[in-house]
Parts: structure tokens; C-alpha cells; sequence
């Protein structure tokens, strides 16, 4: 039991075969004489498990995401790490559960880096194993030395470069929150001198117009709760900026920019392996999709938003399709967390849902303990190398993605870096079918559970049952211990009376892996 998931640094019997025969790019497998796989994780943001056809949802419709499935493993009862974004994604591109660092609750749109370049991430992984490394789309995990301090009119000092992306195209943080522009390789892109930008999260800048005291300005949309700081776009977002001009984003068009980017990379990077982190800004509010994709299905900009996500997924489908390179490119596609219905923009997603679930048959959303929070479609296609494809009910949490893709490419993962993601590459590519013993799962309000196939512990704690600040959502939070049996997805009846002993059991688990880090708790 113990080697199986301490063996981080051990290579796989493909990986194996990669290692010897991978001394310069261009790379082939002595296993199978193949080429090392190019790898895309498709990341989306705030996608609940119920929000894709292939899922089952019924008013949409989302054929690219579902030729994607069809293709290749489609997993039931995959897990986030965490129910909002920036732990989410901390975790994934370090291998670190969030959780144990502080500072890495949803990020301002002028945080400082919230991984250190001196962290060994995902994408130093692939660059050390001679990748061509990107990020493109969302970011959310801080740009710069210095919160607050940033100077956005020059290349910042701090950026992904640091963390191993030969590329980057990112919005830094999210679309309700400014900085509403793209940077490039660590700077504005299409910067426009004639408009200095300027950013607070603290006070308005003189004279600037905000959703607040401007409403008549939001000819775009209009918050329902929260975002009525600075507009941009007709659209009033978190926090306060200035300047822009040229550079500003149209909320509209962002779907088009990322994918533009991610195929010219793609493209660029056709005959060398490479991974592409490519993390959508669908379906996070504010939604405002492109024209093109308005009106066709029954939930509004909600669903648009969804078939916005599809499109650029068939885009990047397409693009490998059109460059010869699907049948040995490995694509991932999930999301950060799970589903908000109205998460701060008179968008009409809730009068508008028509009897659709977005987190599916799970209890609670985005933000909550509950499994709705971190129950996310995950979907895996790689023709080359999965050669069962079909549906896999294995637990499974992506804090494993990262010593599994490095064991798929015969990287050495530096002792103590991803220190509680394992290798379970099996589980990815349908040849180990056994679960992941146990998931962790974090609330937006650091509420621990701990989820086994059969059942999930979720720690006592005094914070409210509802979220207070707008959305409708169940917390999962409760002053007593719950203990649910997964066998009943809807996490009703609270057994943990009846079953003292599986409550201690998972407690106990619970304890060891904060205390002592989750590879030593199989000790
Ligand atoms: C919340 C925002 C919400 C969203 C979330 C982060 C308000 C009222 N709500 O604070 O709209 O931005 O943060 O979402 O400000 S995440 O998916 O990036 O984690
Ligand atoms: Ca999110």
C-alpha cells in the first residue's frame, strides 16, 4: 500500500522507457516508441458537474465537450481541491494542498505571486523534461513581489515566467476584478501609453465613475450583489482601476483572445511536446459572452456562457485535429470548483435555470463543504494511450494530476516539492481501477471534509449554514461532526451517531494528514 502512494519520484513502466530513451527533444519512448504526449489541461471555472450534456444536462447543449468524453474517460466522482478558485489552482499547479499555506483564499486582482518562484510547479515539471510550457486564459494566483504594489505600465517584476511558463497570456485574476486587461510574458499586452493604468482594491481613484454612484453607466450588466466598484465595459467589477484604454478587455470577446492565443501556441509548438495550461474565464461571472453564441439553449448567459466553453474547447479539438497531433496530445478537462448560480450579476441564471441542476445529483455549490463545492467533471482523452475508454467511478482528486502527469513523462519531482500529490497515473489512463483511499475537500470558509468512496466526514465548525453575502448556496458548515454515507449522494442524514466508530476512524485520518502531510499518514 505505502510504495504505491509514496512513490512520487518513481518513474512508471512508460515513464521508464521515456527516461532512457528522452535525451533531447523531439523524444521518444523506448516502451513504445512513442512520442512523448503533448498535455492540455482544459481548466474551466465555476462548470458544475450537471453543467455538460454529457453529464446530463438537458437545456444546453455542449457537443464538443461530449466528443471529448466520448473519446476517452469520462471519470463520476473526480474532486477539486477546494470549492473556490485560487486554492483550487494552487493546488493543482504545486501539489500542495492549499490549505496548509496561508494566503491562498480567492486572490485581489493585485495580489503578489502567491507561489514563490522557488516552488518546484507543474509547469517547471514539463519544462524540465523539455516541454514547451504555456498558461493562457485565467490566472488568479497573483502577479508581481509586492500586493498593491505592482506597476502595471512596466514588465513586472514577478510573473509566470518565474514559475516555469515559457508563455503566458493571462487575466490576473478574474473577469469581476480589475486589472481588466491581459498580460503578456509579464506585461500589459497591447498596452496603450496614452492611458497609464492605475489599481486599488482600497479607494477609488478621483473622478472615476463606479457602479455605485453611476449605475446609469452599466449598459452591459449590473451587479446583484457585491461588484459595483469600478466599470469597465459597462460592466462594474471588484476593485478600482484606471487607465486601460486600448488594453481593456471586452468581456465579449475573451473567449475568442485565450483561444486565439492557445492555438497559435499550439501551432507554434507543433513538432516539440508541450503543455498548455488553458483556463477559461466561462463560466465565471460576469457572463457575457460573445453574440454568436446568444440565445441558443433555455438558461440565459448562463448557458451561453456553457456553449462558449464548448466552442472553445472544440476550437482546441480542431487545432490538433488540424495539426496531426490528437491522437498523441493528452487533453484534460475540468473545472476549479463547482457551480454558482447568481454570483453577483443580474445575469437572470437562477429564474432561468428551467429545472437544470448545476452540480448535478450533489448537494451544495461553489464555496460549500458539501459535495457540490468540489464534485467537478473531469474528462480525459489521449488516443495514443487509453485504451479503455468509457466511464470510471474512481474517487479521484486533482491534488494528484501533478505526480501522475510527471510520472507519464519521466520527470523527477524534487524531494518535498507536490508533497501530497501521488502518482496515480493508472487511474487517469483506465488501467488502475482502484480509488484513491480518501479526497480531501476545503470550503470556502476552511472547513476540512474528508471523503472515502463510502463516506465523507465533515469537521464541526461555527460558521453560518448559508453563505451570507448573496448567493443561495448550503455551506455544509454545522457546529457537530457530520458523517454521511456516499451510497445516499445527497448528504442528508447525518449518521455520525450511529456509526462512532467510522466518524473516529475518518477523524483521526483527518487529523494525520494535517498534522503529518499525506504521504507519512500511510506510514
Ligand atoms: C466572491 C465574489 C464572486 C466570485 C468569487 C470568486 C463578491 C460579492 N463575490 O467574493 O463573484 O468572484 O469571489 O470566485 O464579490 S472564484 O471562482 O474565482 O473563486
Ligand atoms: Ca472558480
Amino acid at each position: 500500500m505505502k510504495r504505491q502512494y509514496i512513490a512520487l519520484t518513481l518513474l512508471s513502466p512508460v515513464a521508464c522507457g521515456l527516461a532512457k530513451g528522452t535525451e533531447a527533444t523531439g523524444k521518444k519512448s523506448e516502451a513504445g516508441n512513442r512520442e512523448l504526449p503533448n498535455v492540455i489541461i482544459i481548466y474551466a471555472d465555476d462548470l458544475g458537474y450537471g453543467d455538460l450534456q454529457c453529464y446530463g444536462a438537458r437545456n444546453v447543449q455542449t457537443p464538443n465537450v461530449d466528443r471529448l468524453a466520448s473519446e476517452g474517460i469520462r471519470f463520476t466522482n473526480a474532486h477539486a481541491v477546494a470549492a473556490t478558485s485560487t486554492p483550487s489552482r494552487y493546488s493543482l499547479l504545486t501539489g500542495e494542498y492549499a490549505w496548509r499555506r496561508p494566503g491562498t483564499d480567492v486572490a485581489a486582482g493585485n495580489a503578489a505571486m502567491i507561489i514563490k518562484p522557488g516552488q518546484f510547479t507543474m509547469a517547471d515539471m514539463f519544462k524540465s523534461a523539455g516541454y514547451a510550457t504555456a498558461a493562457i486564459g485565467k490566472w488568479h494566483l497573483g502577479l508581481g513581489d509586492k500586493t498593491g504594489e505592482q506597476d502595471w505600465n512596466a514588465p513586472l517584476p514577478a510573473a509566470l515566467g518565474d514559475l516555469g511558463f515559457d508563455y503566458h497570456y493571462i487575466m490576473a485574476a478574474t473577469a469581476d476584478r480589475v486589472p481588466c486587461v491581459f498580460i503578456e510574458n509579464g506585461m500589459v499586452a497591447d498596452y496603450d501609453p496614452s492611458a497609464p493604468i492605475e489599481v486599488s482594491y482600497q479607494k477609488n481613484f478621483p473622478g472615476e465613475p463606479t457602479g455605485k454612484d453611476n449605475p446609469e453607466l452599466l449598459y452591459n450588466l449590473r451587479p446583484s450583489h457585491g461588484h459595483d466598484m469600478s466599470i469597465v465595459n459597462g460592466i462594474s467589477r471588484i476593485g478600482y482601476m484606471k487607465g486601460g484604454g486600448k488594453a481593456l478587455w471586452k468581456d465579449e470577446n475573451i473567449a475568442d483572445s485565450i483561444v486565439v492565443h492557445a492555438v497559435d501556441f499550439i501551432r507554434e509548438h507543433k513538432d516539440r511536446p508541450f503543455f498548455m495550461y488553458f483556463a477559461t474565464n466561462d463560466i465565471h461571472v460576469p457572463r457575457f459572452p460573445h453574440e454568436r453564441f446568444r440565445g441558443k439553449n433555455l438558461m440565459g448567459l448562463r448557458g451561453d456562457a456553457i456553449v462558449q466553453f464548448d466552442w472553445s474547447v472544440g476550437r482546441i479539438l480542431d487545432a490538433l485535429d488540424r495539426f496531426g497531433l490528437a491522437e498523441n496530445t493528452l487533453v484534460i478537462l475540468s473545472s476549479d470548483n463547482g457551480p454558482v448560480v447568481d454570483d453577483g450579476y443580474d445575469d437572470r441564471a437562477e429564474e432561468l435555470l428551467g429545472g437544470h441542476s448545476p452540480s448535478g445529483p450533489w448537494r451544495g455549490n461553489k464555496y460549500s463543504a458539501f459535495e457540490g463545492g468540489t464534485a467537478v467533471p473531469a474528462i480525459v482523452r489521449w488516443p495514443a494511450g487509453i485504451k479503455k475508454t468509457g466511464d470510471s467511478d474512481i474517487l479521484m482528486s486533482q491534488i494528484d494530476w501533478m505526480a501522475s502527469l510527471g510520472s507519464l513523462i519521466g520527470a523527477r519531482i524534487p524531494k518535498g516539492s507536490a508533497p501530497d500529490s501521488w502518482n496515480r497515473l493508472g487511474n487517469l489512463l483506465g488501467t488502475d481501477d482502484s480509488d484513491r483511499p480518501w479526497v480531501v475537500e476545503f470550503s470556502s470558509n476552511h472547513v476540512l471534509s474528508v471523503r472515502t468512496k463510502e463516506w465523507k466526514y465533515i469537521e464541526p465548525n461555527d460558521g453560518p449554514a448559508m453563505i451570507t453575502w448573496g448567493p443561495k448556496i448550503e455551506t455544509g458548515n454545522s457546529s457537530v461532526p457530520q458523517l454521511y454515507e456516499m451510497s445516499e449522494v445527497d448528504e442528508k442524514e447525518n449518521v455520525s451517531s450511529e456509526y462512532p466508530e467510522k466518524l473516529f476512524e475518518l477523524q483521526t485520518l483527518l487529523r494525520k494528514v494535517v498534522r503529518d502531510g499525506s504521504q507519512k499518514s500511510f506510514e
